[in-house]
């Protein structure tokens, strides 16, 4: 069990991936959740948890549902490399609805940012979290900006926010590049858990979301020890069955975001 008291913590994606593992992972620590997506969340409800369905375009439906929330998870959005159009109201108006609904109620944010707003830094690098962004795409665009807006609402309003750059979230690495960007469930539920109840940020942090991976580390320093976290995974192990798989594309083998710095790509020197 964790520390508390705690308000109830928003959760929005609650019914994609990472948000099912989450809501079941924050819910068996004991904090109360408000769940929420567009679609129809397809598990049984944790214990202390509701779930509403709010489409994030809907500021009104997002103000109404934060009401007495301490925290937003806000991992809702489109979540792949999608054209401009799609993108722009669920990742930048549903964005701006959720750190409006934080600057109402003094939440923190916590913004499932992506390695996607830094994909074209060369794998040759190692950077750290004031990096340049040098999004790959309309998607880490958007995650770039989301950053920014934090930034904003911090100098501006006191909202504080933790920014995690999430590399490849998925139960195990399937190719080369996860042996740098995987991040396990278990340390990224962990890192959750810590930005919600470390009690003052006084800021922004940024934070590189992957597991403890030394064989193939692109990622450097950040805002971890602040909130006293910790990687305890690593994709290290997969390293054997894995290093051979890459993709043969010149491009996605050469920056950090692979394959989404491919997507249309028409460059020609
Ligand atoms: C992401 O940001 C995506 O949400 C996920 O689907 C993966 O593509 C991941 O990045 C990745 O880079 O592996």
């Amino acid at each position: 069990m964790t520390e508390f008291p705690q308000k109830p913590i928003l959760l929005t994606g609650a019914s994609g991936n990472l948000g099912r593992m989450l809501a079941k992972a924050l819910a068996t620590e004991g904090f109360a959740l408000k769940l929420t997506d567009i679609a129809p969340f397809p598990d049984p409800l944790p214990a202390g948890a509701s779930f509403t369905r709010v489409d994030l375009n809907d500021g009104v439906a997002l103000l109404r549902l934060a009401e007495g929330c301490g925290t937003i998870l806000h991992f809702g959005g489109v979540s792949v490399e999608r054209p401009f159009e799609e993108v722009l109201g669920p990742n930048i108006r549903g964005l701006y609805h959720v750190y409006e609904a934080a600057r109402r109620e003094g939440a923190r944010v916590v913004f499932a940012s992506s390695n996607h707003s830094i994909g074209f830094h060369e794998r040759s690098e190692t950077i750290d979290a004031d990096c340049d962004f040098l999004p790959d795409g309309y998607y880490g665009l958007s995650k770039a900006y989301g950053e920014l807006m934090g930034r904003m609402y911090w100098h501006k309003h006191g909202v504080e926010s933790v920014f995690i750059r999430i590399g490849s979230a998925i139960p195990e690495p399937v190719d080369a590049r996860m042996l740098a960007s995987w991040l396990s469930f278990p340390d990224l539920a962990r890192l959750i858990v810590r930005t919600v109840v470390t009690e003052t940020l006084g800021g922004c942090r940024v934070i590189w979301g992957a597991s403890a991976n030394e064989r193939m580390t692109w990622w450097g320093k950040d805002g971890r020890e602040q909130l006293g976290w910790a990687p305890r995974d690593s994709a290290d192990g997969f390293a054997g069955q894995l290093a051979g798989k890459v993709s043969g594309d010149p491009v996605t083998e050469r920056y950090m975001g692979g394959a989404y710095c491919a997507i249309e790509y028409s460059r020609k020197d």
